[in-house]
């Protein structure tokens, strides 16, 4: 009979994770709503990432509780890309807000910082544009819909390769942010993979303006390409300077590119800026159609890739939710969230692998004519 006790055990322990056992006690609490915590960036540099965020979950909110299947109450707090601002975001939703999830934080940095609070506290957190390596290896409590740099800088790379005929290439990256560092890692190991040359590796930091020493150095060595890894704030002034002394190749970037705000801030100069994203919605497909439409209808434009994967993080919640029966047990939902396989949303057909990580389809895009087309 031990080996039955240790079984059931040790099937216990994988489902729950770092949290405290389960006492269902939530029985009487179905009617209420679900109050789930938001941390995001709402000022600063990289604003324009959590303004869609917040766009993209309020509207998924309303309909969600239109549906009347569950309610959601969504509770805000901005971390301004801070990673000490996320952590007292987070604890404030966990233990004063007595949240039942959180969604966010916007950065991967951050998540690396609120991320051991959250599963610490048993706290199920889900990232929606946090796509650095080793995320969800925080803990059992973190999920991700972000899709991996692991996966979309590959593609994007390998498509500029075949497209360009690149053979060398310079490397640019936010040195201290570690999503840029992930995602130029992952381009680097790409690069070296696929025999092109690295003529030279740049770095750079968030909230710098000018580029004009490493870019001057780059234009010297003559590279087919330029690959970037950094937010929308900073890539685009990169990419103003580089057209502007006379560097015309292709840009090809990580996750911080897939805001509209590059191509507002760099003007033309965003033209030939390559990223894969699994959101495109010039798609022939209803749900996304309908979702543009909403999306337009609210906030008067189309929404961009951080609205449309906040939008299907809260129809994930929403549908976990439902399958946990309950609005506050955070096992209940952090195990219902994990069980998440057939979810079809905005960005495509979705399930969560055995590591919470997002199981999704890319589309390599370029910048032509200052719109995001599909890089064929
Ligand atoms: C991360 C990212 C950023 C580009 C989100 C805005 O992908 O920090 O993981």
């Amino acid at each position: 009979f031990t080996g039955m006790v240790i079984g059931s055990l040790l099937l216990t322990t994988a489902g729950c994770g770092g949290g405290t056992a389960s006492s269902a006690s939530s029985a009487g609490s179905q009617d209420s709503v679900a109050k789930i915590g938001v941390v995001t960036i709402l000022s600063g540099g990289s604003a324009a990432y959590g303004q869609s965020q917040k766009e993209g979950l309020e509207l998924a909110k309303d309909e969600i509780n239109t549906q009347g299947k569950v309610k959601i109450d969504l509770l805000y707090e901005d971390s301004r890309g801070d990673k000490t601002e996320a952590m007292n975001a987070g604890n404030k939703l966990i233990n004063k807000d007595n949240v039942v999830g959180l969604i966010g934080p916007t950065l991967s940095g951050e998540m690396f910082a609120l991320g051991p609070i959250a599963n610490q506290s048993g706290v199920p957190i889900m990232g929606t544009s946090t796509t650095a390596e080793g995320v969800t290896d925080i803990g059992e409590y973190v999920f991700r819909n972000a899709l991996p740099e692991s996966s979309a800088v590959p593609q994007a790379v390998k498509k500029s390769i075949e497209k360009y005929n690149l053979k060398k290439v310079a490397v640019m990256y936010a040195s201290n942010d570690d999503w840029a560092v992930s995602g130029y890692k992952t381009m680097e190991k790409t690069l070296k993979e696929s025999g092109v040359e690295i003529l030279a590796t740049e770095t750079f930091a968030t909230k710098d303006t000018d580029f004009s020493a490493q870019l001057t150095k780059i234009q010297a060595l003559k590279p087919d390409a330029v690959m970037v890894s950094g937010l929308y704030q900073e890539a685009a002034l990169v990419l103003k300077k580089a057209r502007e002394i006379g560097i015309t190749v292709p840009f090809v970037g990580t996750n911080g590119f897939n805001s509209p705000e590059l191509i507002k801030i760099a003007g033309k100069a965003a033209d030939g800026a390559v990223v894969a994203s699994p959101w495109y919605p010039a798609k022939d497909n209803e749900k996304i159609k309908k979702f543009v439409a909403d999306y337009k209808a609210k906030y008067n434009k189309v929404p961009d890739q951080f609205a449309a994967q906040s939008y299907d993080a809260l129809y994930i919640y929403a549908s976990a939710l439902e399958k946990a029966g309950s609005t506050t047990d955070r096992q209940k939902l952090r195990d219902s969230l994990a069980t998440i396989k057939d979810f079809e949303g905005v960005t495509g057909k979705f399930a969560f692998d055995e590591k919470r990580n997002p199981l999704m389809d890319a589309t390599v895009l370029i910048v032509k004519d200052g719109q995001f087309t599909e890089l064929k």
